[in-house]
């Protein structure tokens, strides 16, 4: 039977800022790491920078903006090995960048061209996931049969405070939970599920308190202090590898944009609290960070910035580059018997498109 450890009330934080807290250091990151840390950052951040710019200039499709989310994507990224597998949903659908994924390929994935889909075991980076929490059981499949064979490999799954409601996060986590599946659950509370807003999510008092239910342990912590996400998934990769089966992150921040590009959030959000909270953004608080321990320097700053733009800058070329789909992709893979209709239907396709 798993412990059950009481949740985490205040939230974990590593990066003391300037309000007196202090700075902490973190096992096992020295200055290398640190500076490959911030690197992650803003390759993210330059990319949904990007990306809105792109969708505003009629480029890519409707996109989830993940602006101030780029800490706990790159904090728990940089907890897992190789071999450990992620399970994004839309809010973490460039995460991929951070195993090599070329940006070709996420924003294809946003123009809807059949570039944009990977072969999952290339990257150890299942699909992005739209429909929200049904990839929780997948990654519950996956890290179980990881541990049914034997391997060392555990997985990581991500998925909004929203998705906490639905069934599929249940499920998941409660089968994750039984078969003591190597699996971490980094739930990003970001208090919005599109107009939802947390107070009418739940009657939790905590995210995490939900993992005691599933009698495994659960982790609260800054969602905008990448350190702290990178200590907890550290935790947590730890307690999976040696058997000690899931836990449940509830990393707390605020959405500052809006939900994606279709979205205007003035109708319904608190823009006092967003301004607030844009000065406190994740991005800028690390690298308080990395300056107040003398690690960083304008120079370097900006060399990791032009990097980071070069790179984004060539994916949508490449994307753009792309040949449009023939249409008949469009009935392809569906069936492995397809109905004798689709002969005809794509050749009114055809002709309607001329
Ligand atoms: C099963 C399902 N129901 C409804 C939707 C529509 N939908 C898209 S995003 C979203 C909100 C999810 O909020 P949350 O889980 O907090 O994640 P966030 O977008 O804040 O990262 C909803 C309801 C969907 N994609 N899938
Ligand atoms: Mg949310």
């Amino acid at each position: 039977m798993a412990q059950v450890l009481p949740a985490e009330r205040d939230l974990r934080r590593v990066i003391g800022d300037a309000d007196g807290a202090g700075d902490r250091e973190v096992d096992g990151l020295g200055e290398q790491e640190l500076l490959e840390l911030y690197r992650s950052m803003v390759l993210l951040r330059t990319y949904d920078e990007r990306s809105v710019v792109y969708h505003r200039q009629g480029r890519i499709g409707t996109y989830a903006i993940f602006w101030n989310h780029e800490a706990m994507q790159a904090g728990a990224f940089h907890a897992l090995e190789d071999e450990d597998w992620i399970f994004p949903s839309y809010r973490e659908s460039a995460i991929g960048l951070l195993r090599g994924m070329p940006p070709a390929t996420v924003l294809s994935w946003w123009r809807g061209y059949p570039a944009g889909w990977w072969n999952p075991e290339d990257y150890r980076v299942a699909s992005i996931c739209v429909p929200i929490a049904t990839h929780v059981p997948h990654a519950a499949g996956l890290a179980w049969g990881k541990k049914l064979k034997g391997e060392t490999a555990c997985a990581v799954v991500f998925f909004g405070d929203g998705a906490t409601s639905e069934g599929a996060f249940h499920e998941g986590a409660n089968f994750a939970a039984v078969t003591g599946a190597p699996l971490v659950l980094f739930c990003n509370n970001n208090h919005w599920a599109i107009s939802t807003p947390l107070e009418a999510q739940t009657r939790a008092e905590t995210l995490a308190d939900k993992a005691v239910g599933y009698g495994m342990p659960g982790l609260r912590v800054d969602g905008t202090d990448v350190l702290a996400c990178y200590e907890a998934t550290c935790e947590a990769v730890a307690r999976a590898r040696t058997g000690g089966g899931p836990t449940f992150i509830e990393a707390v921040s605020y959405r500052t944009a809006p939900h994606a590009t279709a979205d205007d959030p003035r109708a319904y959000i608190d823009l006092a609290r967003v301004e607030e909270e844009k000065k406190r953004e994740c991005v800028g608080r690390f690298e308080g960070y990395l300056r107040r321990a003398g690690i960083l320097h304008d120079d370097l700053a900006a060399s990791i910035r032009s990097e980071a733009a070069d790179a984004v800058r060539a994916g949508i070329a490449d994307a753009e580059a792309e040949p449009p789909a023939d249409v008949e992709l469009l009935f392809a893979h569906a069936y492995a018997d397809p109905p004798v209709s689709f002969g005809s239907d794509l050749d009114e396709l055809r002709r309607t498109l001329g």
